[in-house]
């Protein structure tokens, strides 16, 4: 009978004969007692806000699952990428790095016995260490604003990391390095595949080449869906990529590397619920070793980068399964398509590029100039078109706002990625500055008094702004309690500060509820006679205004205004 280390070695071989599943970390004894590991995360506790070597504040709520790094334009390490130099320190490993090996190795040998395979954990990898020091929005802009100095940073975090991977094998003796970075979101990449292979592409070829070299099996962790460099991480000497989602079309996958890389994954966070009944798990997950297992050259397993669920009864249910299914492999296999999976269209809609119009006249040359995040072409525009006597509006609406809805639907058909809509969104609240006076019609009787802001979970403000923009010349005085507001806040702010209004915006279908809880919550309060209730945002409606019994929808900023001073002068 083959040991789970035997099987893990079989996957490897591209006409490898593993003789069942593994259970997802069965064959991985994951060291995460070295000392490096104990100099770098050993002081993150629950409950705590500690900051790591690097200088990054760790943040680790009591109910969240793990510790974050939080950071603010106050505390961010790197401040300006053109000084990185002045602000990056990396750890000094050699210094502070050198007892306890010994006892480290011993115990990870003891733990493996001859069953199992050592894994060094590293985590933050080369680009999570980017945003770690400056934060995710400065990190994708730099590699468009500053690219030499982002090259020489990530030269320099990659040099690191070598140290810091040779620290590990010359002392820990591991057999694999589970090594984490992730570069996209379950449904796209960060930024266009172009940008990650000028960036990424070679210090992770340096970086994993380093660990191959030494005989070690290369092993990269990123939850994401990377279908577009699914081939380029197998030139870089990736031997197995754990957290593969189901969004990633897996059987597609297996199809295209026919076994040149492990796919370990598969069962999403969407099982790992507090909620989640034994049923719905076992029948989860068992559709998904159906559809995943026949393909080959998988290791099922949560997603996540280290062992265990976050629900602990989801984790022996998955394993169970996974038995289960063993003991009936002899039985013909069922094929179903269990899991929500998207299309591989991945290297068509790479191969489209945005479209390359030429801007006929000031509106579409100024929208295409957002489009590309041209800050200072947006300027000038805006600029040229105030002096030949275009109205601000129009400006705002056939320029700035067509290139914002222009490149939403790139985003959406994976032609643009998030940096793009940052840079956009740069652009649209320089030029917004520049609108301002313009936009606005100076009222100065103060009408009353709303709080606006973007609701729970939701980080889009450039809607939100531009209704302040427009309310504030209206005559209306504005509380902008910014992005992410819970209805608590809406409500409590309502009541201490006697607004009149609460106006909520709304971006994402998945926060558009949050606007009925505020109505809720204002009924609870017993204030909902008192304060009218506005909202907003592109997945708004007039009918979901009425369904939760809000008190207006306007479907734009101008309008917004509007219609506040209209309820606030007829009541
Ligand atoms: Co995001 N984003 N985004 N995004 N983004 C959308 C909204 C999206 C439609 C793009 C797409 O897929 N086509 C999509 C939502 C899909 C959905 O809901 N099902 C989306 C997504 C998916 C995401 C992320 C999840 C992407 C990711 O990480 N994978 C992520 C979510 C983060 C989060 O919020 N938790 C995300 C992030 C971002 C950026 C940070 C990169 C950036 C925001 C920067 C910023 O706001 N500071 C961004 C951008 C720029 C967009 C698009 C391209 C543009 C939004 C915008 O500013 N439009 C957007 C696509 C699109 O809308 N075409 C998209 C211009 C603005 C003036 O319009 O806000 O609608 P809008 O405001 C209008 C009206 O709606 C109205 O007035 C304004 C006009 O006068 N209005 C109100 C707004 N609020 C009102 C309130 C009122 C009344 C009227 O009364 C109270």
């Amino acid at each position: 009978m083959q040991s789970p280390k035997e099987i893990f070695l079989e996957l490897l071989k591209p006409d490898g004969k593993p003789e069942r599943q593994l259970k997802q970390y069965e064959a991985l004894t994951m060291a995460l007692w070295d000392p490096i590991n104990g100099y770098l995360r050993g002081n993150r506790q629950r409950g705590c806000t500690s900051q790591d070597r690097w200088g990054t504040t760790i943040m680790w709520p009591a109910e969240a699952p793990g510790p974050m790094p939080h950071i603010t334009q106050e505390n961010k390490v790197c401040p300006d990428i053109t000084r990185w130099r002045d602000f990056v320190h990396a750890p000094d490993l050699e210094a502070n790095c050198t007892q306890g090996w010994e006892e480290c190795r011993a115990l990870a040998r003891e733990k493996a016995g001859e069953d199992r395979l050592i894994a060094g954990f590293m985590g933050t990898g080369i680009f999570e260490q980017c945003h770690f020091l400056m934060g995710f929005e400065d990190t994708l802009t730099n590699l468009y604003e500053h690219p030499q100095e982002m090259h020489e940073l990530i030269d320099y975090i990659t040099d690191y990391r070598i140290r810091y991977v040779k620290m590990l094998i010359d002392n820990l003796h591991p057999d694999l390095i589970f090594s984490h970075d992730d570069w996209g979101t379950k449904d796209a990449l960060f930024m266009k595949p172009e940008m990650w292979r000028e960036f990424f592409k070679e210090p992770y070829r340096r970086f994993y080449g380093y660990i191959r070299s030494r005989g070690v099996i290369a092993l990269h962790h990123a939850d994401s869906y990377l279908v577009p460099i699914v081939e380029d991480m197998v030139e870089l000497g990736i031997q197995v990529w754990q957290g593969v989602l189901p969004e990633n079309d897996i059987p597609a996958l297996q199809r295209q590397l026919q076994g040149r890389m492990v796919l370990m994954g598969g069962i999403g966070a969407a099982i790992d619920r507090p909620d989640a009944t034994e049923s719905e798990v076992r029948s989860y997950v068992s559709q998904a070793l159906e559809a995943y297992c026949p393909g080959g050259h998988y290791i099922p397993s949560i997603t996540y980068g280290l062992f265990g669920t976050v629900y602990p009864h989801v984790d022996p249910l998955i394993d169970d399964e996974i038995d289960r299914y063993n003991s009936t492999l002899h039985m013909p296999a069922v094929t179903c398509d269990p899991v929500p999976r998207r299309k591989l269209t991945a290297k068509q809609t790479e191969a489209a590029k945005v479209q390359e119009e030429t801007g006929s006249d000031l509106l579409s040359a100024l929208s295409l100039a957002l489009c590309k995040g041209q800050r200072k072409k947006v300027l000038q525009l805006c600029q040229e078109g105030l002096d030949q006597g275009v109205e601000a509006q129009l400006l705002l609406s056939d320029g700035l706002v067509d290139g914002m809805t222009r490149l939403g639907n790139d985003f959406s058909a994976g032609r643009a990625f998030v940096p793009e809509m940052l840079m956009a969104a740069r652009c649209m609240t320089a030029a917004l500055e520049l609108l301002k006076p313009r936009l606005t019609s100076g009222s100065s009787k103060v009408l009353g008094r709303v709080c606006l802001g973007t609701v729970k979970g939701d980080m889009h403000d450039i809607g939100k702004n531009l209704v302040k923009i427009m309310m504030e010349g209206c005559g209306l005085e504005v509380i902008d309690l910014g992005v992410d507001v819970s209805p608590e806040q809406f409500v409590a702010t309502a009541v201490e500060q006697h607004c009149d209004i609460i106006a909520c915006s709304s971006l994402l279908t998945t926060t558009m509820n949050e606007m009925r809880r505020v109505v809720q919550l204002a009924e609870e309060k017993g204030i909902r006679q008192k304060v009218k209730i506005m909202v907003g945002g592109a997945p708004i409606t007039q009918s979901f205004c009425d369904e939760i019994g809000a008190d207006a929808y306007t479907d734009d900023a101008g309008q917004a205004a509007r219609v506040a001073a209209g309820l606030l002068e007829s009541a």
